[in-house]
């Protein structure tokens, strides 16, 4: 689905137009992928517009930069200001917000630490993930013949741009064989994430998931859903889990904050089936959660 456009892109301390949030051709991070970003989702409430934790996803892409030892010229403070500017600016009540901090034009070669840190804050109006009918129904995924990067190629912690082509040779892998998304394996075989989303499953009323070490992008929405899910009294798991274990899955599901929480159907021909019972409350509560119905959480709310 093609970009649905607005009027203004934050970009480097101002609001450019649309069509004017342009880059040189020369730029490092499109040459290297030394670039790091964040997804944040803003949802409409009764309140008005609020930003789904907001902080804690500027504050990820801070550490995200630290690990690459790039210096981002703006405080956790000014991007979140900027991002409520931006919405404003645009008028939108419900978007996908893509903040970028990335290695910009001036200098080429591998050594980036004199190459300028540019910034950018881009908003706009982005649908289901895996599409309407997976949301409601599940997804076909795939056990990926391209493993996740390990911790000594590249440091899953960070979600830098350079990261993303591994995701992405998953990704067309999972496409080409007739499925919808991809589940990678970590280095040791044990099971990772999907190439943009955190892999969660459940067997006999235990929610299961891959631990921080299994090379997985420590997801908010994947933190949050863990805070629902003991909240509702299931006992979570953060367990490295085997290929072997996802085929006897009663109910899985991808969470992040492009995926919402998208439930997974089937697991390379192995038929898990119409989202079940506890996968569906976690799905209603989480909407509700996100879109201010539930005082518990409020918390998580950044009202523009
Ligand atoms: N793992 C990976 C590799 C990942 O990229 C994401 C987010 C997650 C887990 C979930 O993290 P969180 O959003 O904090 O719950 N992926 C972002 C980019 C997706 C894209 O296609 O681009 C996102 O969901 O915004």
């Amino acid at each position: 689905m093609p970009i649905q456009k607005v009027d203004k892109i934050w970009m480097n301390g101002r609001l450019v137009d649309w069509k004017d949030a342009k880059i040189h051709v020369l730029t490092h991070a499109l040459h290297y992928g030394s670039g790091v970003f964040e997804g944040i989702r803003c949802y409409n409430t009764d309140r008005g517009p609020a930003v789904f934790r907001l902080r804690e996803h500027l504050k990820r892409m801070e550490n995200s930069a630290k690990i690459y030892k790039m210096g981002i010229p703006y405080s956790v403070e000014e991007l979140r200001k900027a991002t409520k500017d931006l919405i404003k600016a645009n008028n939108l009540s419900e978007c996908y917000i893509r903040p970028i901090a990335y290695r910009g034009y001036g200098e080429m070669g591998l050594n980036p630490m004199q190459a300028e840190v540019d910034v950018a804050i881009a908003a706009w109006p982005w649908g289901t993930y895996l599409g309407e009918d997976g949301l409601k129904n599940g997804i076909k995924a795939k056990i990926s013949s391209i493993h996740r990067i390990s911790p000594n190629t590249l440091p899953s912690e960070a979600k830098a741009s350079g990261q993303y082509i591994n995701s992405i040779l998953a990704k067309i892998e999972a496409l080409d064989a007739g499925y919808d998304e991809a589940v990678m394996l970590d280095h040791r075989g044990f099971v990772s994430e999907g190439p943009g989303e955190n892999f969660f499953m459940i067997r006999d009323g235990i929610v299961y998931t891959p631990p921080e070490h299994a090379s997985i992008l420590a997801g908010i929405t994947r933190n949050s859903i863990i805070k629902i899910v003991r909240d509702m009294g299931y006992q979570v798991r953060e367990t490295d889990l085997t290929r072997g274990m996802l085929y006897l899955a009663d109910e899985a599901f991808f969470t992040g904050t492009a995926a919402e929480l998208t439930p997974i159907s089937e697991i390379d021909g192995r038929e898990i089936g119409k989202p079940g019972p506890i996968t569906k409350k976690l799905q209603d509560r989480f909407f509700d959660t996100v879109r201010g119905r539930v005082r518990e959480y409020e918390d998580w709310l950044d009202y523009v």
